[in-house]
């Protein structure tokens, strides 16, 4: 299947990696909205969030949770915008799930 994000698992794509498990891998994007931004996809190819079964969903955000916490923790700040778009009319570029950890900064320019 030709999905860069499924070719980032595979490391035929280069990604710096944050984190990866048997079901998820985690890397910094390449166009960050803030220092650290990371996204979380799920190994198993699915192009949108709602074609995800409710056990994969808990799986994801589990994860996503997981990796917001270390991604918060080791970049000492206070918070995170934590989201995904799903499809294409609301912004999803690649069309494999993904979900986007934004750390944010006090008085950063980020949004309300
Ligand atoms: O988010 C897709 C995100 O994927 C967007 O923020 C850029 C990022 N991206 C695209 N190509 C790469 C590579 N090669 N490495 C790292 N990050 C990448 P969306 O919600 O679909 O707009």
């Amino acid at each position: 299947m030709d999905c860069l994000f499924c070719k980032i698992v595979s490391g035929e794509v280069p990604s710096y990696k944050i984190y990866e498990d048997d079901a998820v891998y985690a890397f910094l994007d390449i166009y960050p909205t803030s220092e650290g931004h990371t996204i979380v996809l799920p190994k198993k190819h699915s192009m949108r969030f709602t074609e995800m079964s409710e056990a994969e969903v808990s799986s994801l955000f589990a994860s996503v949770s997981k990796v917001a916490r270390a991604v918060e923790e080791a970049l000492d700040v206070p918070g995170s915008n934590i989201g995904l778009n799903n499809g294409e009319v609301a912004g999803q570029s690649v069309p494999h799930v993904h979900v986007h950890i934004i750390p944010r900064r006090v008085n950063d320019k980020g949004g309300s």
